[in-house]
């Protein structure tokens, strides 16, 4: 497309969708007409795609999350079908600026981290591997909530994405789908009659996901709830105005929030109903494009393969024997068969706090004919294995962990170490009997965003160097290695690094009025607030440093800028007393005379997937330091090692593997291993020896227990330092003391520079293997058991 066709295509629909001209037209109308026009050339890709996964017979998968985490779409939909630089052109002449159109833009934020952000690189992925796949998520009004901060403190506000009108997303009514609940079930035999009390509409909204030079395009699915009956004219007229619309506003509440606050028994029973919701539309539609194409439902596994993104959706089990059998007449056990070989379940936690159950009452109460075929389920489970004490229903509850595994044919850990401790811990007993289930799917990242596009300048020097075959076979990074010994090629590589570093303080400057030398150490730390996750660790790391320069202000420190992202679940009381102590030290050390020359705090509020485009970029170092056994695998890890960062972590989830890759010496390794975290916890006093044992983390300590960053209200972190001091269950304390000494390994190396560049460059080259491409393929060829469309090249047309 030549820059002129693009200028007249954003014009037209500037006009004729938007319905301003050139003289009114704010930056969203241009913002959605440049989207429109982006969107004209994507749907005829994607119609050729779902059209030739109908004639080819292909066998689809199904990607069943809760969660998408697809952050901004015009950026990469604009790189993704090669049109950066007609782009580029015609709003040139047009005046129009391409930051600020790509800025206006809402962050779509169907997720809370990880879990969410992994489904959307992995759509990412099967675009661009020529994959026929589809998403289905739920269409929720108001996404992760934003995140502000209130003297220190994080306030929560609603996240209103779909304010304005979503370019991406086409609305299709005639796709909607009755979903039960409540009710009761009347048996005939074997099978059942199920009469719910409660009936909802989900109406699909499609959104096109467009592969790498625009060869292959699927769908993301979202599921909407409305009423039933929608406005009640009668009452209305009968004066009952709020009444009338009730209906409206209760079919609503369901795909209103993502994860709604689970502590009241409201908020529990809405959250079963959003899971079921999303789950049942979800296998209508698959049962229903499959139907349309084969008669015989045995085929179902050999046509479709169901993918659930961790229990969230694992109904999906009972809900497939449901109409397999009660519906259908298809025999319970064949029922049950023809289910397990087309679902497979993905664990991404071991927490126990995190492996989700539902009380039995609810369930029975919700999903009358489900508790039944659960029950049904677990007894042929038993009569098959010969154990009698392997329920999913079992201790008045449901355990959704149990289920997935019982109704699937494969289930995945999302990294290696994270996959073993499946197999020795929580899916122990059902391991022995079920050897071949559980398979390792280490994660990946998409390479087209978490690189090419957030990383314009190393982008470009890769491809300069090797071509730019790595963008969608990211081993080809590998090819960078002999650049890594050229001295002059690792200047040009630092260049890019640097002005990367340049543009974040410009930034930080501006948004946060915080002045950071882009010479000093950039050492971060994004992810959600969590215990486990130890912000609080390097917090007090950050003030044994802090402490230590006041000592000795002239001893010629290292200069860092300690840069934090992050959100806490709005009542989880101790990550949000994290995110304030944090503020709070930003407060006291950023204007401290003696030490802001060498230490900075910045924590920009409401990070996002794209807060995380901007500041991974600019990272030296990566903050990966979980209790070791507690992080399945981490993804931000593997961006930043791709965007050449340098990372200080500890033996878990992925870490272990970027380490191999990377190789250990290019590695700040500091901590206990799973096993020794295991041992140790089990020995009393563990946090109060380690505190005695190190002077400086025991300073540290006392330094926020005196009110030393709240002296207004010196108790304010009690919470935090009582834990650290008698509890300490995520073993903060016990790590502290080799944690500081690889920060201290760190400095030491920070101050060659060439050599530093040289590691930092290694990274980039060596963990091409970390691309979602390959975690794909692993899917396809352990899990799936599904073949690639040969693809065509648009440019090669
Ligand atoms: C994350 N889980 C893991 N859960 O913590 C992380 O190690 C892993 O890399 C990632 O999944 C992808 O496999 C995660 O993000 C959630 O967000 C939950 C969703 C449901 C509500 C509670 C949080």
């Amino acid at each position: 497309m030549t820059s002129a066709e693009m200028k007249a295509a954003i014009l037209h629909h500037l006009v004729y969708t938007q319905g301003k001209d050139a003289v009114t037209a704010k930056t969203y109308d241009w913002r959605m007409a440049l989207s429109y026009a982006v969107r004209d050339k994507i749907v005829d890709r994607w119609f050729e795609a779902t059209r030739r996964a109908y004639a080819e017979k292909r066998k689809r998968v199904y990607y069943l999350s809760l969660e998408f985490l697809i952050g901004r779409l015009l950026k990469d939909a604009i790189i993704n079908m090669r049109l950066e630089e007609s782009v580029l052109d015609a709003l040139k002449d047009l005046g129009i600026e391409w930051e600020e159109i790509i800025e206006d833009e809402p962050d779509a934020a169907l997720g809370n981290g990880g879990l969410g952000r992994l489904a959307a690189c992995f759509m990412e992925s099967q675009a661009t591997l020529g994959l026929p796949a589809m998403g289905y998520g739920i269409r929720y009004e108001n996404g992760l909530f934003r995140q502000r901060f209130e003297d220190g403190r994080q306030v929560e506000e609603p996240e209103d994405w779909l304010n304005q009108a979503h370019a991406w997303e086409f609305a299709r009514p005639e796709v909607s789908i009755d979903i039960g609940f409540g009710g009761h079930v009347q048996e005939i035999g074997s099978r059942a009659n199920w009469y719910p009390s409660e009936v909802l509409i989900a109406r699909a909204h499609d959104t096109p996901v467009i592969g790498w030079k625009g060869r292959w395009g699927n769908t993301l699915r979202l599921w909407e709830a409305r009423p039933m009956h929608g406005f009640d004219l009668a009452r209305f007229n009968r004066g009952d105005h709020t009444a009338a619309a009730e209906p409206e506003a209760m079919a609503r509440t369901l795909s209103r929030v993502l994860y709604p606050d689970d502590h009241t028994e409201q908020g529990k029973e809405l959250r079963l109903k959003q899971e079921f919701f999303h789950t049942a539309a979800s296998i209508r539609d698959i049962l229903r494009r499959f139907e349309s194409e084969y008669d015989d439902l045995r085929l179902l596994p050999k046509k479709a393969a169901i993918q659930i993104n961790d229990t969230h959706p694992a109904i999906a089990g009972p809900e497939l024997v449901r109409i397999l059998h009660d519906e259908r007449g298809i025999d319970f056990e064949e029922a049950v068969g023809i289910a397990r070989n087309t679902i497979s379940y993905t664990n991404h936690t071991l927490l126990p706090e995190a492996l989700e159950t539902w009380g039995e009452a609810r369930m029975g109460r919700l999903l009358p004919r489900h508790m039944q075929l659960i029950d049904r389920i677990d007894d042929l489970h038993r009569r098959e294995t010969g154990t009698h004490d392997l329920n999913a229903h079992h201790d008045g509850k449901v355990h959704m962990g149990t289920l997935g595994f019982i109704m699937a044919h494969k289930v995945n850990g999302v990294a290696a170490l994270h996959t073993e401790l499946m197999k020795s811990t929580v899916f122990k007993d059902l391991h022995e009997l079920h050897p071949e289930k559980i398979v390792n799917e280490t994660n990946g990242v998409t390479p087209r965003r978490w690189l090419l596009s957030c990383n314009p300048r190393l982008s470009s020097l890769i491809t300069d160097s090797i071509g730019d075959n790595w963008v969608d076979h990211a081993e080809d990074l590998k090819k960078l290695e002999p650049f890594t010994e050229d001295a002059g090629w690792i200047e040009k590589f630092t260049a890019a690094k640097h002005a990367n570093k340049v543009d974040l303080s410009n930034w930080i400057a501006e948004t946060l009025e915080i002045s950071v030398d882009p010479d000093s150490i950039f050492d971060i730390q994004v992810k959600r607030i969590h215990e486990y996750k130890r912000q609080h660790m390097n917090l007090l790391e950050t003030i044994a440093y802090w402490l230590e320069i006041r000592d000795n202000p002239n001893a010629g420190w290292t200069p860092r800028v300690k840069i934090f992202g992050g959100k806490a679940f709005p009542n989880y009381i101790y990550a949000k007393e994290m995110v304030h102590l944090a503020n709070d030290m930003a407060k006291v050390m950023n204007s401290d005379p003696l030490t802001s020359r060498f230490l900075k705090v910045v924590f920009p509020p409401n990070y996002n997937v794209s807060l995380a485009e901007r500041l991974i970029p600019a990272a030296d170092l990566s903050e990966q330091i979980s209790t070791a056994g507690k992080e399945a695998s981490g993804t931000g890890n593997m961006k930043f090692s791709l965007n050449g960062a340098l990372t200080i972590g500890t033996l878990d989830g992925a870490n272990v593997e970027i380490r191999e890759l990377v190789g250990a010496e290019n590695f700040f390794l500091f901590g206990m291993t799973a096993e020794e975290v295991m041992t140790h916890r089990a020995e009393a006093g563990h946090a109060a020896r380690a505190i005695a044992a190190d002077p400086r983390l025991a300073r540290a300590l006392e330094t926020i227990r005196s009110g030393g960053f709240s002296p207004e209200e010196p108790g304010r972190y009690h919470m935090i330092t009582d834990n650290l001091t008698h509890h300490d269950y995520f073993m903060v304390c016990s790590d502290f003391t080799d944690y500081w000494r690889a920060q201290r390994d760190v400095d030491a190396a920070f101050a060659d520079k060439a050599e530093w560049a040289r590691v930092a460059a290694l990274n980039t080259a060596r963990t091409g293997w970390f691309s979602s491409d390959r975690t794909i393929r692993g899917y396809m060829r352990d899990v799936w058991d599904v073949e690639a469309a040969p693809l065509v090249d648009l440019a090669a047309e």
